[in-house]
């Protein structure tokens, strides 16, 4: 009996030993910024990956959770963490294509169907080679957490053909496919970043913009914009990334607790996000949105008027790595 104990006894300091006192982690406060407000699924897992990283580190790696862009949009945030200002934060591909335009692949239009496909890509070769890349411009790109299909609201009307989008000034995300994008199908595409769209929809300086339900949902845009169409137009990730300036003065030890519970966090998130996407809309269905769907046959007709823009940046982003894309996607899919 008393060897027994003793066996458990040594398991068990082995196994705290393993978490972090033997390993070089030293006290540390990461602030993590993100865009959306603390009831979002941005929010939800922010405090996660918060919790996780003081459990994995023994309360060692504290995390401190800035939401509603309080330290500032994507992009802002973005250059805080190239310049060592702030230590980690997720946001959207979109803007990080300005930095590392390979990420513009994401803003194409219609190219995953399904959540599915879009885990297999970004968790893939293609996926991770991408965030490699963020290396060299001074990020360092963790894991892919999930934004999801983008769908279109709007003060003025619902859109059921590409021609309804006429003079409806549309916010879109600071990147040069989602401009060509949209004006392409006939809206006044405006780049701006999420962090000024709330007042900019309530105060009509644009009509409509484009985002996941669970966004439409949590940011409240049902409050100014009374109609929805869904169209799932573009599938788009958000990335976590940590400042290179930062992480290169972590042990190998502390890089590795981060990344563990980066990735316990994307596996959260995404499931979160899914179950959450329902949810919404009932909420939005709730909260008296009109809500149409645009058909198939629309779908099919909007790709076509948007193809020489998918034409144009598979040149510019370089015709090998969209057909790697599509291959990874037609290997998913079947
Ligand atoms: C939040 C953004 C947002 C994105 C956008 O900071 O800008 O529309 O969808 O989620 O990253």
């Amino acid at each position: 009996f008393k060897t027994r104990i003793l066996i458990l006894a040594t398991a068990l300091s082995c196994a705290v030993a393993g978490v972090a006192s033997a390993a070089d982690v030293k006290p540390r406060l990461i602030r993590f910024g993100y865009g959306l407000n603390e009831e979002s699924v941005q929010g939800r897992a922010a405090r996660y990956l918060a919790q996780e990283l003081e459990k994995v580190s023994g309360g060692k790696l504290k995390m401190k959770t800035f939401g509603s862009a309080n330290l500032g949009s994507d992009e802002q945030m973005q250059g805080a963490l190239v310049g060592g200002v702030q230590e980690m934060m997720v946001g959207s591909t979109a803007p990080l294509a300005g930095m590392v335009k390979e990420f513009g692949v994401f803003d194409l239009p219609f190219l995953f169907n399904s959540e599915k496909e879009a885990d297999a890509v970004l968790d893939g070769p293609l996926g991770q080679d991408m965030l490699k890349k963020l290396e060299a411009k001074g990020l360092v790109g963790l894991v892919y957490w999930e934004n999801g299909f983008r769908n279109m609201t709007n003060s003025k009307r619902p859109i059921a053909r590409a021609e309804d989008l006429q003079g409806i000034k549309l916010r879109v995300m600071q990147n040069q496919i989602a401009l060509g994008v949209f004006n392409t199908l006939g809206a006044n595409a405006v780049p701006m970043p999420f962090s000024e769209l709330f007042t900019a929809l309530e105060t009509r300086t644009v009509d409509g913009q484009e985002n996941p339900i669970t966004t439409i949902q949590s940011s409240k845009f049902y409050e100014v914009q009374p109609y929805l169409t869904i169209t799932r137009h573009v599938y788009t990730p958000w990335v976590v990334m940590a400042s290179k300036k930062w992480w290169d003065t972590l042990s190998a030890d502390e890089q590795k607790l981060i990344r563990q519970a980066a990735a316990s966090s994307r596996d959260f998130e995404r499931q979160d996000s899914r179950a959450d996407s329902q949810k919404a809309m009932t909420t939005l269905e709730k909260a008296g949105m009109k809500i149409n769907t645009v058909s198939p046959e629309e779908v099919a007709r909007m790709r076509q008027k948007v193809q020489p823009v998918v034409d144009k940046y598979t040149q510019e982003l370089g015709p090998d790595l969209v057909k790697q894309l599509n291959d990874e996607i037609q290997k998913a899919r079947n």
